[in-house]
């Protein structure tokens, strides 16, 4: 899944493709790339981030949308407003993205009337403060069970579970301690369902790569190699689905891992 992101602020790629000309040809890049997949947003939902209207947020992305339904991969929504998903709908949108897990019963409904792919994504609070000393008894419990609880809401609406991805969130109202756990417990739910795994540029991944507690983070653009091998990571633990900034480096590294798999297990 490649990010398409319309947005002045987004944390790694703010105010690339605000323009829909760039936003497009950035996707039909991507494409070229090897996406399978594209998710287009239009609001940032790093930490900190100040919420944008709806009216915004529809100007955003509408008209970016309208040109990606013509290329040849499905485009994901990735919006947390009820009003922008019937909107991107009603458009012929393929997938619903939501960071918010579909907690707004408005946006239960209308994913549950469509006939779209549903992400069902973990969030602790909101993003304006959802860094603030995050605290879980059992981040990896929580998450699960809030998360399949959202599944069960929406194939108890008469979705089928096939046609829904369970995305952990990473980062989201998450210490470097959260993230690591679930990382490291993907494996026991990917038999059970679809899971989507974004960490893709992410602070996490600045933090894995300081050498000391000390060092100032990486800029964003210089975390690629690191955010491939935490996608790899993810697939051997099941993961089906990655939300990446660096589709091409992602792409290659999956191509040589996967082979090499396939031959020592022949
Ligand atoms: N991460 C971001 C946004 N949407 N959706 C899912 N399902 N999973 C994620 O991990 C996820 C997501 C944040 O990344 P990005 O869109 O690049 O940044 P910003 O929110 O600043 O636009």
């Amino acid at each position: 899944m490649g990010v398409v992101n319309v947005t002045p602020d987004s944390f790694s790629d703010g105010g690339q493709f605000l323009d829909p000309k760039q936003a497009v040809a950035h996707a039909e890049q991507l494409v070229k790339e090897g996406a399978d997949l594209l998710d287009v947003g239009g609001e940032s939902t790093r930490p900190g981030a100040e919420p944008v209207s709806v009216a915004e947020e529809i100007d955003r992305v509408m008209p970016v949308l309208e040109s990606l339904l013509t290329l040849s991969v499905p485009i994901s929504l990735d919006s947390r407003r009820p009003e922008v998903m019937r909107a991107a709908i009603d458009l012929g949108v393929d997938v619903l993205n939501d960071v918010n897990g579909f907690r707004n019963p408005e946006a239960l409904e209308i994913a549950s009337q469509s006939k779209a792919g549903l992400c069902i994504m973990h969030m602790l609070g909101e993003p304006k403060t959802m860094q603030h000393q995050p605290v879980y008894q059992d981040v990896v419990a929580e998450v699960q069970a809030f998360l399949e609880s959202q599944a069960q809401a929406l194939i108890a609406r008469g979705v089928s579970s096939s046609r829904i991805v369970l995305d952990p969130g990473f980062g989201f109202g998450k210490t470097l301690d959260h993230n690591l756990a679930l990382m490291g417990s993907l494996a026991q739910w990917a038999s059970r369902w679809n899971l989507l795994v974004g960490v893709s540029r992410k602070s996490m991944i600045a933090a894995l790569l300081a050498k000391r507690p000390t060092e100032p983070p990486r800029p964003a653009a210089h975390r690629v190699f690191g955010s491939v091998a935490a996608a790899l990571w993810a697939v051997d633990q099941g993961a089906r689905l990655l939300r990446v900034h660096d589709v091409q480096a992602t792409v290659d590294a999956l191509a040589v891992w996967s082979s090499l798999k396939q031959t020592v297990q022949d």
